[in-house]
């Protein structure tokens, strides 16, 4: 990449007007747990709280990437501006999975009004959370009106996509095996939409019928991603349950938490490694005179050092 600098306001700047670089570049910092995207996530933040989540959740395989594809298009024909945040659990920024996924958005990587960005999830500390509250205000910032957020269900990483979204579709599609497993681990609960994917196979109805009894409540939708059938139904039934259910509060809540949970892991680490115990104290502890556990609690309670 091309040097240049990037003083705070210019890069603040360019984000809102919707670079796709500066945003790049602000999301790798995100990624990496960088302390300097802070002030310009601060910066940034008063120009966010706009745009609408929604989370795409299901097993690998359901056709989660197809259907946001389709979904980018629909979003295109109405005037508006898409983001979409892959998540990744396993691969670190590059790797066969996030290629395969580029690869089947493709068709709208020359739209400008569509920006596309997977993100590796798994940094320092683990977790998803503060990257991807980061990387949802970068791309609001950047004037994005629908973000779509892919996750894989597999867990714990649901369950955080559906607090922070204003509506989660899950994606399921017949012939995947682990149907028992997934109403199981309660990914079931998670969808305020259910779409069964590839209806252009017969066992899909096998599968509805299955579904019918569990997923009573909430609108049950066969579709084919591939093919685009079902899709009008299932973008309404996205803007009726993002207009119901009102996720902001929680979000807000969620994001202030996690906040603080970065600050006081930094303060925490900052105080660990300014921690200065005299050599006759740990030689103290070498022969068994003392223990760790009382050295540290009588060290907090002197004051540091
Ligand atoms: N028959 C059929 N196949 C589909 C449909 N949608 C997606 N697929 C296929 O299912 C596979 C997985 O799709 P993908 O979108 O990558 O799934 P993801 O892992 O959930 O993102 C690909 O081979 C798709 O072509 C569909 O509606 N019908
Ligand atoms: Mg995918």
């Amino acid at each position: 990449m091309q040097k240049r600098s990037w003083n705070k306001e210019a890069w603040t700047r360019q984000i809102l007007k919707g670079d796709v670089r500066s945003a790049s570049r602000l999301l790798t910092l995100v990624e990496n747990h960088d302390r300097a995207a802070r002030p310009l996530l601060k910066a940034l933040f008063p120009h966010t709280g706009r745009a609408t989540l929604i989370g795409v959740t299901g097993p690998a395989g359901a056709g989660k990437s197809t259907l946001i594809n389709q979904l980018i298009t629909s979003f295109r024909k109405q005037k508006r501006s898409v983001g979409v945040l892959a998540i990744d659990p396993t691969s670190p920024l590059s790797g066969g999975a996030i290629l395969g996924d580029r690869l089947r958005m493709h068709p709208h990587f020359l739209d400008r009004q569509v920006f596309i960005r997977s993100l590796a999830t798994r940094g320092a500390w683990g977790g998803i959370s503060p990257a991807l509250f980061d990387a949802i205000h970068i791309l609001d910032a950047m004037g994005k009106e629908v973000i779509l957020i892919e996750t894989v269900g597999v867990g714990q990483d649901e369950v955080e996509i559906a607090r922070l979204a204003d509506v989660v579709v899950l994606v399921l599609a017949p012939g995947m095996g682990d149907d028992v497993q997934m109403m199981k681990a309660g990914l079931l609960e998670i969808g305020d939409v259910v779409a069964v994917n590839k209806g252009d196979r017969r066992e899909a109805r096998e599968l509805l019928h299955q579904l019918r009894e569990t997923v009573y409540d909430r609108p049950l939708i066969k579709i084919s991603a591939e093919k685009g059938e079902g899709l009008l139904l299932l973008l309404s039934e996205i803007e009726k349950a993002s207009a119901d259910r009102d996720a902001r509060i929680s979000r807000q809540k969620k994001f202030v938490e996690e906040e603080l949970r970065t600050h006081l892991r930094e303060v925490l680490g900052e105080t660990v490694s300014e921690a200065s115990f005299d050599d006759r104290e740990i030689e103290a502890i070498l022969l068994r005179k003392r223990d760790p556990y009382d050295l540290v609690r009588s060290w907090i309670k002197r004051g540091k050092g």
